[in-house]
């Protein structure tokens, strides 16, 4: 081996220590909580986790300085799904070149250790072939296949000078490991784009449903918005005649700018349990925050149970990244021991997991107060909690 061999293999070397500490470092839980969920120390998959292979081309001869040819700039947006015991997330990964892809990170215990496979998601195109592919929803549907619904965006062709003009609309492909994906034709809807939408995981009434998110434009949602609701024959040329909005987006609320579903909902004894985030705008910007609600069993586009305000919001160093003062979630799942992992992108940038169970999250939609929608209103629940709380206290002194 020559000396410049000698170097260029210590490098390598190096480059896969530093790796693997990082992927392997153990997560622990943030103690002090809300009671209702819990964080984790460490973002769980972060650009660097993308392994060492994808980034240097590692033979000296085409790459003797080992410079980085393919950058990765973040992981964000998963979807999430618990098969066969192990946790998996189809990540959205973005390069360097802005260009967001698929890749599935599997972990044993669905709070650290996440690693990627080999080899990303190849996603086959339309004709139409989509400029960008990102923030995949999946759902294990009653029919037997895995779908993946996610967004795609193409440039909008009739406005050829404005290079930020874009469309998005629903994506669909379904596969059974993950590995190999079968491209649906893109979902056609009568709104003028969507974004974030979801299959809702059974039939009803013998239709695929579909949770949707209308928009007049490709960031403003415009005069329509809120979580849409609609059915299809098929899933394979799916097309929804009529939508029914779930939940509106509501002035000086969360949701005031917009909303959209986030992972499919869980089914338990007590309802559908959703996820889902609202927008509202501030001087500094967007802000991205997560809430949940209940909808009932039989009529899942029904809410029946929605506590006041947000159950997520970026926190410390989540506040901050490529799209600041974000969090987002399209992936959550349930183990056998109902455990409930909520894995959410902060700033558009690196992932999380928090962690909770069926039981704390029905309590919490259940019995969290609403919101009145005015200031008066809130105090009013305020202080019927401070009277109960104080009544108990001097009748339990
Ligand atoms: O930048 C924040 C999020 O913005 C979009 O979400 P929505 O359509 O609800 O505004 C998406 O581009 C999402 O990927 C991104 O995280």
């Amino acid at each position: 081996m020559t000396e410049q061999q000698d170097i260029f293999s210590t490098k390598v070397n190096q480059l896969f220590r530093q790796h693997e500490k990082l992927v392997s470092q153990p997560n622990s839980p943030v103690l002090n909580g809300n009671g209702i969920y819990q964080r984790w120390q460490n973002p769980i998959v972060t650009a660097e986790h993308a392994p060492v292979f994808w980034r240097y081309d590692l033979n000296s001869d085409t790459n003797p300085l080992l410079l980085e040819r393919i950058g990765i700039n973040a992981t964000l947006n998963s979807g999430a799904i618990y098969k066969d015991g192990k946790y998996l997330l189809v990540v959205r990964v973005e390069g360097n070149d802005r260009k967001s892809f698929f890749a599935v990170a599997e972990s044993a215990n669905g709070v650290d250790n996440f690693r990627f496979w080999d080899y990303p998601v190849t996603m086959p195109e339309t004709d139409d072939p989509d400029t960008n592919v990102y923030d995949m929803r999946l759902t294990e549907h009653q029919d037997g296949y895995i779908y993946g619904l996610f967004c795609t965006e193409r440039k909008d062709k009739t406005q050829p000078n404005d290079m930020s003009a874009a469309e998005a609309q629903c994506g669909i492909a379904r596969t059974k490991d993950l590995v190999n994906w079968e491209r649906l034709p893109d979902l056609i809807t009568y709104s003028g784009q969507q974004r974030n939408v979801v299959l809702h995981p059974e039939f009803v009434d013998g239709k695929y449903a579909l949770y949707t998110r209308p928009q007049d434009g490709f960031i403003s949602v415009g005069a329509g918005g809120g979580i849409g609701w609609g059915l299809t024959d098929s899933m394979d040329g799916a097309e929804i005649n009529h939508e029914v909005i779930v939940d509106a987006k509501h002035y000086h609320t969360i949701t005031e700018v917009k909303n959209g579903q986030g992972p499919a909902p869980i089914k338990t004894a007590k309802g559908w349990l959703h996820l889902a985030h609202g927008v509202r705008n501030t001087a500094a910007g967007l802000r991205y925050v997560l809430y949940m609600f209940l909808t009932d069993l039989q009529q899942p586009w029904k809410i029946t149970h929605k506590p006041a305000g947000h159950f997520i919001a970026p926190q410390g160093a989540e506040r901050v990244g490529d799209v600041s003062n974000v969090v987002f979630s399209n992936g959550w799942v349930v183990n056998e021991k109902q455990q409930v992992f909520i894995y959410y992108a902060s700033s558009d940038t690196r992932m999380h997991v928090a962690t909770s169970s069926i039981e704390q999250l029905l309590d919490y939609v259940m019995n969290t107060p609403e919101d009145g929608l005015r200031s008066a209103t809130s105090v009013q629940t305020l202080n019927d909690l401070i009277s109960k709380n104080l009544n108990y206290m001097q009748g339990d002194a």
